[in-house]
This record gives C-alpha cells, structure tokens and sequence, in this order.
C-alpha cells in the first residue's frame, strides 16, 4: 500500500473510446484497459477514474445513458468489467466508476414510457412542460451545447427539459421514486465492487422554478435550493461512510458551495471540479471564441480557489485537462517545438501537482500530448463542437476562422487516441481508429517516454512519488506570493516546520525572480535552471527551506 490516505491520492483519467483497442474495431474497450495495467502502475497513480462505458447510444460518447446496469457493446462486457477491477486491484490501483444522474439517454427505458403519454407512471421522472404560448418554449432557458433547452414532442403538446444535447433528458430529483432509484443503482455499482465515484454535474440537479431568464437560465438550476439536501441523502443512502471516493463535477459553482459540498462534517462528497480557471482563454466569457489566455487571471483564479477551500475546510479536485478541455501543453504551455512543448509540459506539471488538493491527469497528460490541430470539419465528432460549427455558420463566421475557434476549443482536442507507441495509429488501433491520430505520435508516445530519463512522464511519475513521500504536498497551507507577475507563478506551501517554495515560469522567456524572493534551500525538484537570478523560460523548481 502506498498510503492509507484518499487526500493523498493521484487520479488518472481514462476515457475508453480512446485509451487502447482490442479489438480493431478503432474504438478502444474494457480489455484495452487491462492490457496497459502494468503501465498504470508503473506511472504510480492510486485511482483511475473511467468515463462512463454503460449501455449508451454514445451521441455524447456515454453521458447519454440508456442503461445504468449495462456496459457498452462497444467496451466490451461486465464480465470483462469486472476482471478489469480484478486486474486493477492486484495492480495496486482503485477504480472509480462515472455517475451521470442530473439526465439519461433518451433511449432510457424510463424516458421511452414517460414520452408515450401525459398520465404514463415515468413522466415526472422529467420535466415535461406546457408551451409558454403557442410554439413557446417554457422558458427561455438554453442548452448547454446551445439552442434552447426544451425540445418540442408534438404528441403530447409539451416540452422536455434537456440542459445539454436533446438526447439527454434532465432528471425530476423532485420526485422521491427518482432519487430511490438512482441509489439503488449507486449501490449495485458498491456491491459490485468499485471503489469511488464521479458525479456528472451533479450541482445542476435541484431546478424547481421554470422562469424566463435575463440571460441563459444558469441561475436556475446552478447550485439549486436542495442541491445540498440531495447530496446529503445521496450520501447517507449509498456511499456515505464506506471506503469510497468521490468526486463531484460543479458547472459555475462558487467557492461557497463547494466549502460546503466537501467539508466531511456535511456529509456529501469528498472533493470537487470547478472550471472557472479554464475559462480564461474566453472572450467576454465565450467559450466559442478565439483568443490568448489571460495569465494574470488563471493564477488570481487558481489562488483564491486554493486559498478559499482550504481555509473553508473543504477539498479541490486540480487539473488541467479531462476530456472535455483542450490539452494544457496547447493551451497554456507551447506545441510549437519539441523543445518547449516538452519543458512547458513538465512545468504545467509541476506548478499542477505542488497545488493542495487531489491532482487528476488525464489519459496522454503524462506524456505531453497535444492538441490535434484539425483543419476540416470532417475530423470533427463531438457533438458539442458539431452544433457550435451550424451556430457560428448561421452567424456567418468564415470557414478559416471557425477552424481556427474550433482548433483552440474543441473537446475533441482531448479525445484523440492515447499515444502508445510510435507505429501506425500510435498503437491504439489495428483498425481505423474512431478519430485522427496526429501525426506528431511518431515521436510523443509512452514506448520512447520510458526510454528517455527526462521525458515529460518522468517528470509525472516524480512527481506522484513526490506526494505520498512528502505530507506537506497534501496538508500543507498555501500562500500565494508575487500576484502581479506577469510570467512567474510562484507559492508557497507550509507545513508542521517544513516550508517549501514553487517558482513557475509560464513564459518562453527568462524570467527574473523577484529581488526579496530567498532561493536559497534545498532543491526537491528542478525542471530549469536559475542563473543570475533568472529562471529560465519555461522552467520550473521546487525548493525547500528553513521555517523563518
Ligand atoms: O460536462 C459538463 C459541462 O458542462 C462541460 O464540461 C461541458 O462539456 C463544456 O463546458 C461545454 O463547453 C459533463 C461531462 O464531462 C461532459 O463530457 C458531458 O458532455 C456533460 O457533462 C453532459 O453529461
């Protein structure tokens, strides 16, 4: 056992379709995943957590599910889900299994009887709604992959609430019968033997006022009145108490909501995604856009995060990337050369993984995978980037431009096949795989990863040995230093007598280290060099020093 402890644990992120295929079928499935065990372990990550593999017709890749009992044909079967636990447990690893509860798949059994008629037993599973006057939607709410977020059923002259795609019907968590069913299905998944568990905006959950909106209709439904009593039912009703870790997804949340939706008194979930740092490369707050980031606002975001959970009492999930956000080497790092993509992933790296909190590393992270670079609309499958594509066409954008948006924005950034080896299809596939490899697989892979001492995984791997060996990295408080600087990220972390000190130079450029900054110390991990109280572009250290 490398520790006893879920707060000191690192999570890696698989997601199926992509990870490694059996079967030649260009998809990747349950028995890929077993193949690459030892590899897991040898990366020392302690869970991994699978995007969802049940029974789905996959138009938004199984966050539309139809069946919660079931796995997708695509994946495989249960039996081979449950080897894969098998397999996964002898390797020293946990499982974590996806939980998509705020909606199901049309194709749902439940949806199918509650859309056949208005008195059906399932039909305030959802929401069904009158029109707001003829051919009025009830309200003006919008989808999160855009349109409005009721779709029409003209046999019944009413609408259904879908906040994403119109596949996936939102949940009524209203209705007592909705909330028994889901635990019931939570704890087949516990008696089956999973060890933690990821909830799919589970924030979005508690909606019982159906108005028009001065905006999109996020305050509605983000964070809603019972939002809190519902998890907290969810916990004393299935995972609460036992040896199980979760994670909850929170779409626009604030700092005070998730103090609350993990400070273990309350008794709702262990930790928590929030996306408000990966939001500052939108314009005016539009993800659809092309634009820089803004380095000064993702440390401000950052910080006050780290700062404000930890002194509420409560836990962050961290992470750059999982498979609905460009790769951070393309994002906040730099593909442009070998050279710097590979320093600028282990810095992003290193400034991720000395954060407080549980570090996530999405499948390809590790080893400095980039975004795609895509150029036609051809290479594009996500469903979410399809319908952005018809709206900004509707706009009238150019064609050049929406590549350009689509090439930095994409969650198809992230779902390219893992990258294994430097062969034809990167190793993923003996078939065509389900979506471009890039071409850049013939020298970013995990076979010549290995090979070299300082590749970017390497810098992973320290990185995770690192954690469990060192309790400040988990415990220790964090002071955000030099705010105003515009190239270095630099913390502080402190712990019992140690006090250790993070310098990041998220700039291709020398930086110069702020002049009261004490350098002095014992080096814990060094990714750059300081010369002349410079640190070099891109470069990354971590310092420990005397407690003053
Ligand atoms: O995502 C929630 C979500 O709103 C975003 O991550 C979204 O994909 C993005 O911000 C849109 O710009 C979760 C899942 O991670 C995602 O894959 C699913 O599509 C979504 O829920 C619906 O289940």
């Amino acid at each position: 056992m490398k520790h006893n402890d879920w707060r000191k644990s690192v999570v890696y992120q698989i997601y199926p379709k992509s990870f490694n295929d059996t079967t030649g079928n260009g998809v990747g499935d349950l028995n890929g995943i077993i193949e690459k065990m030892d590899y897991l372990e040898y990366l020392g990550v302690d869970y991994l957590w699978l995007t969802p593999v049940y029974q789905s017709p996959m138009n938004d890749n199984g966050y539309d599910i139809s069946d919660y009992y079931n796995i997708n044909e695509d994946f495989g079967t249960k039996e081979e889900l449950r080897r894969l636990l098998d397999e996964a447990h002898a390797h020293n690893l946990k499982v974590m299994m996806d939980i998509v509860i705020n909606h199901t798949s049309t194709e749902h059994e439940w949806f199918k009887s509650a859309i056949s008629s208005k008195e059906n037993p399932y039909r305030d599973y959802y929401f069904f709604r009158k029109p707001a006057k003829e051919g009025t939607p009830p309200t003006n709410w919008e989808s999160k992959f855009g349109g409005n977020a009721w779709k029409y059923d003209e046999k019944t002259d009413e609408y259904y609430l879908h906040l994403f795609d119109v596949t996936q019907a939102d949940l009524n968590w209203e209705n007592p019968e909705v909330r028994a069913a889901l635990y019931d299905m939570i704890n087949y998944w516990i008696d089956f033997g999973v060890d933690g568990f990821r909830f799919d905006v589970i924030n979005l959950i508690s909606k019982d006022e159906f108005k028009d909106s001065e905006a999109i209709g996020k305050e509605f439904y983000t964070d809603g009145p019972r939002v809190h009593e519902f998890i907290h039912e969810m916990n004393r009703e299935t995972f609460g108490g036992k040896d199980l870790m979760t994670v909850g997804e929170m779409s626009s949340t604030t700092i005070e909501n998730c103090i609350k939706y993990t400070k273990p008194e309350r008794e709702e979930l262990n930790s928590v995604f929030n996306f408000h740092h990966l939001k500052v490369d939108y314009e005016n707050g539009e993800k659809w856009t092309y634009a820089d980031y803004d380095f000064l606002a993702l440390k401000r975001i950052l910080m006050e995060w780290q700062v404000g959970i930890h002194e509420g009492g409560g836990w962050n999930a961290i992470f750059w990337c999982n498979h609905d956000q460009p790769r951070v080497v393309s994002r906040f790092g730099d593909d442009s050369t070998e050279e710097l993509r590979q320093k600028s992933a282990k810095m992003l790296a290193v400034a991720l993984h000395m954060l407080q909190g549980t570090p996530y590393i999405y499948q390809g992270e590790e080893i400095g995978m980039t975004n795609p670079h895509f150029t036609s609309i051809d290479q594009y499958r996500d469903v979410e980037s399809l319908n952005a594509y018809r709206n900004l066409k509707e706009q009238g954008v150019e064609e050049a431009r929406i590549m350009q948006i689509l090439a930095q924005k994409s969650r198809d950034n992230s779902r390219t096949p893992m990258q294994w080896t430097p062969a034809e299809n990167a190793g993923f596939t003996s078939g065509t795989p389900w979506i471009d490899i890039p071409d850049n697989a013939r020298y970013i892979n995990v076979e010549d990863e290995i090979e070299n001492e300082h590749s970017v995984l390497q810098t992973y791997r320290e990185l995770i040995r690192l954690r469990h060996e060192h309790d400040i990295i988990t415990y220790g408080d964090i002071t955000p230093l030099y705010m105003d600087d515009k190239q270095l990220m630099i913390y502080r972390r402190t712990y019992q007598n140690q006090q250790w000190l993070v310098i990041a130079n998220f700039s291709k450029e020398a930086a110069l280290l702020p002049e009261d900054l004490e350098t002095t110390g014992e080096v814990v991990l060094e990714r750059g060099t300081i010369v002349d109280g410079e640190i070099e572009g891109y470069g990354a250290i971590v310092i420990a020093q005397e407690d003053n």
